[in-house]
């Protein structure tokens, strides 16, 4: 297998080396917040802890945690811990419910951001000589210059597409020898869809072999049909704006887990209702401490995103930094259906192991009698007869229920009649707040 690794000094050190710079470094950040910024400093003496208690990795659990509602309070810069006019960026998240939260850049931190996409780029073997589509949006969302920044540092070719306008993005992907493209996963399958309408079938009329996705959750049946309709390796990328944007964790050629940059991030993973710190392999909310963050440092920030961290046994890649699993949804993703916790990404596993179905479903939620209803509406692959539509509905509900135990109601539809997202998609509507 061809193992590409950006800066092998720092990515496949001893974890001795790892655990001491991140030692370092947490002592440095704490410091850093506690005299620079009145929110930590005021937080961190309602908890009694003080700079110089952080004597061990360990000792992290002393520290009190970030809510995004912490940022919120704090808009626009009271999260900062440098002055303004240091700032070189100012980015802010769409925020679908009041203020947005903002992010803040020095030099300092557009170079390590940098440091890290590299290596998240290389990690997939996207490397120098590749040509790589950009389609993440270029506005205040972190996903268009994230990569744009990582492309330009390791010397890829980079075309900064954008969203929408597919049939022009298939055009360039064609025209320009397009080798990786990097996307929200499902806008590849758009990509794949128009390409096909357009005469060009992926897998063989384009060079791309390589792709990068993130931003939003997806499953190992979602990958496989990107792979498969592109004939490309399809690798996980995972970031938040908070921390930057895309590039605190991603994964390498082997497909197994997604290695975070630990001389950047502290990772830990807690329990979302107690907050109690968990054990390797345990599942539970992703919490990252940043090591190397200049303008906004953030101390035990809690993401909602559920994961748990791998084993700790070597990757085959050489990169010594430990490996999170694949996001499984976010605590305010899930959904409850009669008492029962459910992740949409479960539903997409089940429905794309099918293969006369595609990748376009939708989940409604209703209300009837008291009693929550579950409706997925998912797209056939091709154009059924009503019979053939209601057995398939028929099996799909019943794998659906083996694995999220609830009975769904299944409505096979035609091609092209769901709703298609450049962005992140939303699976969920949710009749019973509407
Ligand atoms: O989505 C940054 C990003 C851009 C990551 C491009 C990867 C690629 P936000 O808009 O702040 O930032 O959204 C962050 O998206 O907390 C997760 O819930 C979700 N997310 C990000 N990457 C993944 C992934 C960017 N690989 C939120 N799998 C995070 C599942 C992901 N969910």
């Amino acid at each position: 297998m061809n193992v590409a690794i950006w800066n092998p000094s720092l990515e496949a050190v001893s974890r001795d080396v790892i655990e001491r710079i991140q030692l370092e470094r947490l002592r440095e950040v704490v410091h850093r917040v506690y005299n620079n910024n009145y929110h930590y400093r005021l937080k961190m003496k309602e908890r009694g802890v003080k700079p110089e208690d952080i004597k061990t990795l360990k000792d992290i659990e002393k520290l009190p945690y970030t809510t995004k509602e912490d940022l919120r309070e704090l808009y626009p810069f009271g999260a900062s811990a440098v002055p303004l006019n240091h700032i070189a960026e100012i980015r802010a998240s769409s925020g679908t419910t009041g203020k947005p939260t903002v992010t803040l850049y020095t030099m300092k931190d557009l170079e390590n951001w940098s440091e890290v996409m590299a290596r998240s780029l290389v990690a997939a073997n996207i490397v120098k000589g590749d040509i790589l589509l950009i389609a993440y949006n270029y506005h205040m969302f972190t996903g268009g210059f994230g990569f744009h920044y990582g492309a330009l540092k390791v010397g890829i070719t980079a075309i900064p597409a954008g969203v929408g306008f597919t049939q022009r993005q298939v055009m360039m992907i064609k025209d320009f020898g397009v080798t990786a493209i990097t996307s929200v996963p499902n806008y590849a399958i758009r990509l794949a869809e128009v390409a096909f309408e357009m005469g060009v079938d992926p897998s063989k009329d384009t060079k791309v072999r390589k792709g990068m996705f993130g931003a939003a959750p997806w499953s190992e049946s979602l990958r496989k049909r990107i792979e498969e309709l592109w004939d490309m390796q399809a690798y996980d990328m995972y970031g938040l704006s908070e921390l930057w944007g895309p590039g605190v964790a991603a994964e390498c050629v082997y497909k197994h887990g997604l290695h975070v940059w630990e001389d950047h991030f502290v990772v830990e993973v807690v329990d979302p209702r107690t907050g109690d710190v968990l054990e390797p392999e345990e599942k539970g909310e992703l919490v990252f401490t940043t090591l190397t963050k200049d303008a906004m440092p953030l101390i035990r920030y809690r993401t909602r995103d559920i994961s748990r961290i791998l084993d700790q046994k070597q990757c085959d890649c050489g990169r010594t930094h430990k490996k999170i699993d694949r996001i499984q949804g976010r605590t305010d993703d899930m959904f409850i259906i009669n008492g029962v916790n459910i992740w949409p990404t479960a539903i997409q596993e089940v429905l794309l192991g099918e293969p006369l179905i595609a990748p376009h479903f939708q989940i409604v939620i209703d209300r009837e009698n008291a009693m929550d209803k579950l409706i997925i509406q998912v797209e056939s692959k091709t154009k059924l007869s009503e019979e053939d539509k209601k057995l398939l509905a028929k099996k799909l509900a019943y794998d659906l229920r083996e694995v999220i135990m609830v009975s769904p109601i299944v409505e096979v539809v035609d091609p092209g009649t769901l709703p298609r997202f450049d962005g992140k998609p939303r699976y969920v509507i949710d009749k019973r707040v509407l």
